[in-house]
This record gives C-alpha cells, sequence and structure tokens, in this order.
C-alpha cells in the first residue's frame, strides 16, 4: 500500500457517464465526502490508475490509509458507513436488496450492454437482450407498486445501486422505453435523474492530466 500523502482527500480515478462510477459519486456526495478528482477517458487510462488497480475499471478510490477501493459497491459502503445523513444503508439489511442489486450487475448489466452496444458484442438480435432486460424492469416495477422507492418510501442504498443502470436502459431507446407500460419504474428514474444530487454529480469536468491542478468534488 503506498500512503496518499499527497492530499488530505482521498484521490476517485471516474467516468462521468459510467453506471458504477455514477453510484459511488451519489453515495460521496451524500456523504459529504470530499475527493480529488480525475476524470479519466476508459481507451486511455492513466498509468497511475491502473498501478493502483491493474484491473483497470472505474471508479478507483485512493484512501487517505493507501488502501485501494476498485469496486463500486464498496465505494458505497465505505462512504455512507462515514456518514449516513437519511440512513440509505437501511436497506441492506434486506436479503432481497443484496439479491436484487446482484440481479441488476449480473443478468440485467450482461443483457443491457448487449442491448446497448449490439455492435461491439457483434449481437445479432438486439431484442432477445432488451427482453431480458425488461424481466428485471418488471420485477422493480412490482416492487415500486406500494411505495415511491425501491425499498420504503424514500431514496435508500438500493434505489442509487440500480438507477445509473436503468438510466442506461432507457437511454438505448428513450422513445421506446418512455412507451413501455411501467409507470412505476419511469416516475422512480424520473424523479432521481431529476434530483438535485444526481445533476450535482453529472457535472462535466475535464479530462485529467498528470501534473493538473487538483480538482476538488463535489
Ligand atoms: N465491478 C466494478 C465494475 C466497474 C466497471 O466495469 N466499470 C467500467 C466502466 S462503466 C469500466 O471501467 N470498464 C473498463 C473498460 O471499459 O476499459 C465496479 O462495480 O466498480
Amino acid at each position: 500500500m503506498v500512503p496518499n500523502k499527497k492530499n488530505k482527500y482521498p484521490i476517485l480515478y471516474s467516468f462521468r457517464r459510467c453506471p458504477y462510477a455514477i453510484r459511488s459519486r451519489m453515495a460521496l456526495v451524500k456523504s459529504q465526502q470530499s475527493c480529488v478528482l480525475r476524470e479519466v477517458i476508459l481507451r486511455d487510462k492513466p498509468k497511475s490508475m491502473t498501478d493502483l488497480s491493474p484491473k483497470g475499471t472505474v471508479p478507483v478510490l485512493l484512501l487517505e490509509s493507501g488502501e485501494v477501493l476498485d469496486e463500486s459497491l464498496d465505494v458505497m459502503y465505505w462512504a455512507l458507513e462515514k456518514n449516513d445523513p437519511e440512513n440509505w444503508l437501511r436497506s441492506q439489511k434486506a436479503k432481497r436488496s443484496e439479491d436484487l442489486i446482484n440481479k441488476n450487475d449480473g443478468d440485467f448489466k450482461f443483457h443491457l450492454d448487449r442491448y446497448k452496444y449490439s455492435s461491439r458484442f457483434k449481437v445479432i438480435n438486439k431484442k432477445e437482450h432488451r427482453d431480458e432486460c425488461l424481466k428485471f424492469i418488471k420485477e422493480i416495477n412490482d416492487e415500486l407498486k406500494a411505495k415511491e422507492y425501491i425499498y420504503d418510501k424514500d431514496v435508500s442504498f438500493l434505489d442509487i445501486a440500480i438507477m445509473p443502470f436503468v438510466r442506461q436502459f432507457r437511454i438505448a431507446d428513450t422513445e421506446w422505453f418512455d412507451s413501455q407500460p411501467y409507470e412505476n419504474v419511469k416516475i422512480w428514474l424520473k424523479n432521481l435523474i431529476e434530483s438535485k444530487l444526481f445533476n450535482a454529480i453529472m457535472v462535466k469536468y475535464p479530462l485529467w492530466k498528470e501534473d493538473d491542478e487538483i480538482v476538488i468534488f463535489p
């Protein structure tokens, strides 16, 4: 472990549109944890990032202690365990939340990639993948029948862990998504996308280069 002596803040390697980085940034901002932000592009990752985490995915958070967190859910837990003003972590006491996040990060993400990036994945029938994604959307829609958010009436960890991926699913074909009969999901997503928090974490930052002035986020 290389202690991060340069700054009094953790260093976050992030990519604005990445759903994993989005959920981490939302938790960091909610917990009022400032970071030094290094905005990267995935086709040209900085060596300092891959030296810290050779698997080369974002987000990567280098803590003041030198510990490296390179899983977005770990970043969320780390931030919220320090400060969780709206008790987002309450959803994580339920096994159901873990199951839903596993489905999101597993099957849903798998089919989402093949639907959204069908040429990259050489997919012949992208609709099949869209249909597979819909199974998860239906499940979320059912969860939202009796409450505004997936766990209860307020935003929790569970919503934030899932929302960036459902947003991506919508963006793949906005008109089609908006015409689907999943009203609960549509309202839930709209509320989260229009939230102050989401807009605060989607602010654009210039690409980071070695020797740049530090950028404090948020
Ligand atoms: N399990 C990781 C996955 C992160 C991930 O796959 N991020 C994508 C961007 S959305 C990435 O960095 N991919 C590497 C690449 O495209 O080169 C996490 O939760 O942090």
